[in-house]
């Protein structure tokens, strides 16, 4: 049978797609909802590329039987989701009181999901922080009072989990500390939109307040884990990690500094954080790079910080070349570019500047996180947008051709890493089960596998998702059991 020559994933392999609260929801006022940094950031004219915001999105709070159904029909394992703090806290804080609506309509949601046998995987925190937070102490800049609201609200989300815990077993505390700490507090292009840059904010320090975000971000990771695992880890078995963003980082050449740029690269990008909670420090570079500027963990918040993650998570789209040079910090102080010495191009250019296929470069990212961190990989987030694709009719669109080759590529790397390489990966996420709000880029930069036309929020499959069902249906085992040959005495 040509099944069996078909190299296969674990059993129990989890794929499926992501999405975030703040990208698809929208109904911000409604049950009882706050407001997050983001609801303010992206009605602010100037903020996003096409002045879009978060208002409808793609209307999921209404929707979200609907989006679950296409789920079931694309077949996944597994979907990931985020959940809103400001739904379930509308005002945030430890002392402030919990919305029942909240949480009400997630235990819907994930009862919905386990109804259609899908696995939740659920991210506590992406991106969307109460305003209420920020205004009342400066949110993630200040570490005693965020560390504990964010383990507090930990807590409140455990209610649901608590109310479903035989079957939720997946938990992310963080997604992308980098992005919240570098784009919130640095080059301010993403909420509360904090930077020295005074052409783009009024208020902030990129010299130091991303390096403090970023402490207090592990920090707040570290607590809510330890009190999982303390309080409900032994109940009711799952797992609890964080996940990081990162792309593979090629030396520009061979060159001894391009080399040792490289390195440095990957340990900005996720060293930073992936260190010190799998190894139990910050990376010599970076503070070799920042000095004093570095916060350091006492020895007590370094033992809750070290171990703090069951599983490694990544989010990984592209690959860079690097050359040694420049004095952007978050890069570690070197280049990036997709043009080769040669002058040619890495991969085919997406719609977004900073992404460019590389499939080599996914499969590459996989091995050195495993031979560095040794966790089992849970893959959360990886995609395309297609250039100008916001521009096509929508037959046009859903023939997404690139994006199909970004994902053939994709999941050849990863079987290959799987089979070839002995690499333990335990998910696949696509990023994202629908065109969404993508952030700065407002609705101009399409991600999803199904295309939505934001004036009827009807939602029409692309190919790409086609392709993937498709792939990842030949190469997870099946668990359906042969149907027995009925006896005659049952007919
Ligand atoms: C993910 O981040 C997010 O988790 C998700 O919400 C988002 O929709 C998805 O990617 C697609 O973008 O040019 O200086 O602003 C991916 C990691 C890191 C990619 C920052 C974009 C932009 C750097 N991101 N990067 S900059």
């Amino acid at each position: 049978m040509a099944a069996q020559s078909v190299p296969q994933l674990r059993k129990d392999f989890l794929w499926g797609f992501a999405t975030a609260s703040f990208q698809i929801e929208g109904s911000l006022d409604t049950d009882g909802r706050g407001p997050s940094i983001w609801d303010g950031f992206s009605r602010t004219p100037g903020k996003t590329l096409d002045g879009g915001n978060g208002d409808v999105a793609t209307d999921s709070y209404r929707r979200y039987k609907e989006d679950i159904a296409l789920l079931k029909s694309y077949g996944v394992k597994a979907y990931r989701f985020s959940l809103s703090w400001s739904r379930i806290i509308p005002l945030g804080g430890r002392n402030d009181p919990v919305n029942e609506q909240g949480i009400a309509f997630y235990s819907n949601f994930i009862d919905e999901l386990i109804k259609n046998g899908i696995v939740p995987f659920v991210t506590l925190y992406h991106w969307d922080l109460p305003q209420g937070l920020h205004d009342r102490y400066g949110g993630w800049l200040n570490k005693e009072e965020v560390v504990a609201d964010f383990v507090n609200y930990s807590k409140a989300s455990f209610i649901c989990f608590e109310r479903f815990g035989d079957r939720v077993k997946h938990w992310l505390t963080l997604n992308e500390p980098w992005c919240v700490a570098v784009l919130g507090y640095g080059r301010g292009v993403f909420a509360p939109g904090r930077s020295s840059d005074r052409n783009r904010s009024t208020e902030g320090d990129s010299s130091t307040e991303p390096w403090i975000v970023a402490h207090n971000l592990i920090l707040s990771h570290a607590y809510a884990v330890k009190l999982y695992r303390e309080e409900f880890k032994a109940k009711q078995g799952g797992v609890i990690g964080i996940t990081l963003n990162g792309d593979w980082a090629i030396p520009y050449d061979d060159s001894p500094e391009n080399v040792a740029a490289a390195q440095a690269t990957l340990d900005v990008a996720i060293g930073w954080y992936a260190d010190p909670i799998y190894l139990g420090f910050y990376p010599p570079y970076m503070k070799q790079m920042l000095g004093e500027r570095l916060p350091e963990f006492t020895a007590e918040e370094l033992a809750v910080v070290k171990g703090s993650s069951d599983f490694y998570g990544q989010n990984t789209y592209t690959t860079n070349l690097i050359k040694a040079g420049g004095n952007d910090e978050f890069q570690g102080n070197n280049i990036q570019t997709f043009t080769r010495p040669d002058g040619t191009q890495l991969g085919t250019q997406a719609h977004c500047a900073w992404l460019q296929t590389y499939p080599e470069g996914f499969r590459a990212l996989l091995n050195y996180l495993w031979k560095r961190y040794k966790m089992p990989i849970y893959v959360t987030e990886n995609g395309f947008a297609v250039k100008n694709e916001n521009s096509l009719p929508i037959e046009k669109a859903q023939n997404d051709t690139d994006r199909v080759e970004y994902f053939e590529g994709a999941t050849e790397s990863l079987i290959k890493a799987v089979t070839e390489d002995g690499v333990d990966i335990r998910s696949y996420f696509a990023w994202s089960l629908l065109d969404n709000f993508e952030w700065a880029d407002g609705y101009d930069t399409r991600f999803g596998v199904t295309y939505v036309d934001y004036k009827t929020q009807q939602r029409y499959p692309k190919a790409s998702a086609k392709f993937l069902v498709k792939w990842f249906g030949e190469h997870i085992p099946s668990d359906k059991v042969e149907e027995p040959v009925p006896t005659s005495k049952e007919q």
